[in-house]
């Protein structure tokens, strides 16, 4: 039986990543979920799981040192899947400081604890144990509105705070295997989208604000693009490079899907119209006037899109899931799942949003 540590795995990927490993290994696998519960990180994500024998839950800081010691003492871990970072760009433009704490430090202390647990006298490591980074394509900066794509040899160029503190984390993954031939890979992916998403991202602030007949602020023009990803392809993929990749190689994951925010904003419009009962007071509300064009934000990267070729080539991965499936999946999560939602929003999210958007 194989043991994961999953760092982060409260949040919006680690918790769907949860799920789907254990719809697809069951009792077969093990998983020790490590996250601090900030504000993005919500026990309620996993609450089908606390009776699960094989699933244990141990609140800390992957930057705290002795407690990552500790479970590595205590477990016999056989892979890491590192999903814990803040990962809001908008945050990261107001407070960069824990960005570099979390993403750079918290990263190389989890390195740290997996080297010290699985590294032999002679300098070799354990045989079979494997580290994987998850990171974004947001690294390799931005793409003209008129093509490219971003490939796993397209150089580093963050912009914002958050993809510096994701490429730094990158590198120091990088330095371990090239240094310590330390067994890891590096995942790039695209803009997941899908169930649990905390509702500072574009998909989930549209949906809740639309369903309570709020303003839609889109940034800028709306016309920046994003290559939107379902989030359970992108489970899938984490696993499949886990199960066939090969060490040390890093591996862009995207959707193949590109969009303008403002195509994006319009869907979410209609999908919902389409779902709600025609006696639902909602309909009236719900149209294009909602759409408020809002102040942009700084740095906006302008496109990015990742070129999928090298996981389909070598490991066999591909987008399974149609855009056209995944949103509406996706919107109907939202809408049979208010009461989650509500609890996500009551308390910090209030001033956390008056503070973004009020006037701008
Ligand atoms: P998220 O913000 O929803 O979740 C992050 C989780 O990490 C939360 O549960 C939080 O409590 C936990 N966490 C934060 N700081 C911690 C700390 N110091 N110690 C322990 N736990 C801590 O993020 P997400 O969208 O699920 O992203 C997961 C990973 O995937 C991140 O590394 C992110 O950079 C990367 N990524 C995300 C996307 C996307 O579209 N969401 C795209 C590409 C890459
Ligand atoms: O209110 C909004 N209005 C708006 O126009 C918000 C929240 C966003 N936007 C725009 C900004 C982006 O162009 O929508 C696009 C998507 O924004 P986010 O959901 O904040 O995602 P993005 O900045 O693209 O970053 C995401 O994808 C890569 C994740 O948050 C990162 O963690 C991941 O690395």
């Amino acid at each position: 039986m194989k043991t994961y540590l999953v760092t982060g795995g409260a949040g919006f990927i680690g918790s769907n990543y949860i799920h789907y490993m254990f719809r697809k290994y069951g009792d077969a696998i093990r998983i020790i979920n490590v996250d601090a519960l900030t504000y993005a990180g919500n026990p309620e994500n996993l609450a089908d799981l606390e009776e699960n024998p094989n699933y244990t839950f141990v609140k800390a800081d992957i930057c705290d040192a002795e407690a990552i010691r500790k479970i590595f003492a205590e477990n016999e871990i056989d892979r890491v899947v590192h999903f814990a970072a803040e990962s809001h760009v908008d945050r990261s433009i107001k407070d960069p400081a824990v960005f570099v704490k979390t993403n750079v430090l918290g990263t190389l202390n989890m390195l740290n604890g997996a080297k010290e647990a699985w590294e032999l006298p002679d300098g070799s490591f354990k045989e079979g144990k494997k580290f994987l980074h998850v990171s974004t394509d947001e690294v390799y900066g931005s793409l003209s509105e008129d093509g490219g794509y971003f490939y796993e040899t397209t150089p580093y160029d963050p912009h914002s705070p958050y993809s510096a503190s994701k490429a730094s984390s990158d590198f120091l993954v990088k330095a371990y295997m090239d240094t310590y031939r330390f067994p890891a890979n590096i995942t790039n992916c695209s803009n997941n989208y899908g169930p649990y998403q905390f509702p500072e991202k574009l998909i989930p602030l549209i949906i809740n604000n639309a369903l309570q007949g709020k303003t839609l602020p889109v940034y800028g023009d709306g016309k920046n693009v994003r290559d939107w990803l379902f989030v359970e392809d992108h489970c899938k993929g984490i696993d499949m490079v886990q199960e066939k990749g090969k060490l040390f190689e890093t591996y862009n994951i995207g959707g193949h899907n590109e969009k303008q925010n403002i195509e994006i904003v319009k869907i979410i419009i209609d999908t919902l119209r389409e779902m709600l009962p025609e006696e639902d007071p909602r309909r009236e509300h719900l149209t294009y006037d909602l759409i408020h064009y809002v102040t942009d934000r700084k740095g906006h990267d302008r496109r990015y899109a990742i070129a999928p070729d090298k996981i389909k080539a070598e490991v066999g991965w591909y987008p399974e899931t149609k855009f056209e499936d995944g949103i509406k999946k996706t919107i109907a999560w939202y809408f049979d799942h208010q009461d989650w939602m509500e609890h996500v929003t009551s308390g910090a999210y209030q001033s956390y949003y008056a503070d973004m958007y009020e006037g701008r």
